[in-house]
């Protein structure tokens, strides 16, 4: 197995042999509060820290939906969603050692995001869908994790249709990396995800996990969100609120399996498991 260099970032160097956790911090509009985006905010950034407080090392700010069949947000409702939260979090985290992701596919997001004190974007098309943002991640240093998807998150239902997930899905991921090298991020910043769920069915995914070792081996870290998705649910028959054991079963895998960041919505649920799994792995034999 590769070794991948550490993730500086300016409070915090992720070691990629480790395993991370990266907590979810979704900002949608309040629809039961007048108060609308200023209750939001607070109710985000004490989200935001208390993800911190039980174990995440990164927290994943985000405004728009990806499901399956979501309708897009414009960017700017997206910025205007976004950008308090962020800036409540860079102030509130000032003296913790975490990173602030933000996740988004659109470069002017990206930017505004970044400026206010976000350090890492989560791009769930790898580039794809705003080729800018490649640019725009370059100019300002950040991070980024590249993840796979088909089409969009409107029309990727209809796009799970591999012959060898696996091997496809890698070499789609090693041409977004070198279109992001080109776009002049160093290789050093970017991570890459498979993108459970995105244009994939519940047996894609499960082979994503069953052979992940095969992304780990390219050499970047590589990112896992299996948190409460559908083909968890297809498995266990239980709804979303209670899939935290099997949102830690696949992600155990996904560590043993060389992943270096999972993606989880409750941080202080999953962390046990995260920490238990990166020690087994670190104990192998070297
Ligand atoms: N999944 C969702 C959103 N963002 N980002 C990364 N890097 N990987 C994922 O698997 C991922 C993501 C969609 O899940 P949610 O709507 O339950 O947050």
């Amino acid at each position: 197995m590769t070794n991948p260099p550490a993730l500086r970032f300016a409070r915090l160097t992720l070691d990629p042999g480790h395993a991370h956790l990266m907590g979810v911090v979704n900002v949608t509009p309040d629809s039961f509060s007048d108060g609308g985006l200023h209750v939001d905010r607070v109710q985000a950034v004490a989200r935001g820290r208390a993800q911190v407080a039980a174990g995440a090392a990164v927290v994943d700010v985000g405004a728009e939906s990806t499901r399956p069949g979501a309708t897009p947000v414009a960017a700017v409702e997206e910025r205007a969603r976004l950008l308090p939260v962020v800036r409540g979090l860079a102030e509130a985290l000032a003296g913790e050692r975490a990173v602030i992701s933000v996740d988004t596919y659109k470069a002017e997001v990206a930017d505004a995001a970044l400026e206010a004190g976000a350090e890492l974007v989560n791009d769930v098309s790898g580039g794809l869908l705003d080729p800018d943002l490649l640019r725009v991640c370059a100019r300002r240093g950040a991070a980024v994790v590249l993840g796979h998807l088909r089409g969009t998150p409107e029309t990727m239902r209809g796009l799970a249709s591999y012959n060898d997930v696996v091997s496809e899905v890698r070499e789609e991921l090693r041409e977004r990396v070198a279109r992001a090298v080109e776009a002049g991020v160093p290789r050093a910043r970017v991570l890459v995800d498979p993108g459970l769920g995105f244009a994939k069915t519940g047996a894609h995914n499960l082979a994503l996990l069953a052979r992940l070792e095969a992304l780990v081996a390219d050499g970047a870290p590589v990112v896992v969100g299996a948190s409460r998705k559908a083909f968890l649910g297809e498995l266990t028959g239980k709804p979303p609120a209670e899939r935290e054991v099997a949102t830690a079963a696949a992600h155990v895998a996904a560590i043993l399996a060389g992943a270096t960041l999972v993606r989880v919505h409750d941080v202080a649920a999953q962390r046990d498991a995260v920490v238990v799994a990166a020690a087994v792995r670190a104990a192998r034999a070297p």
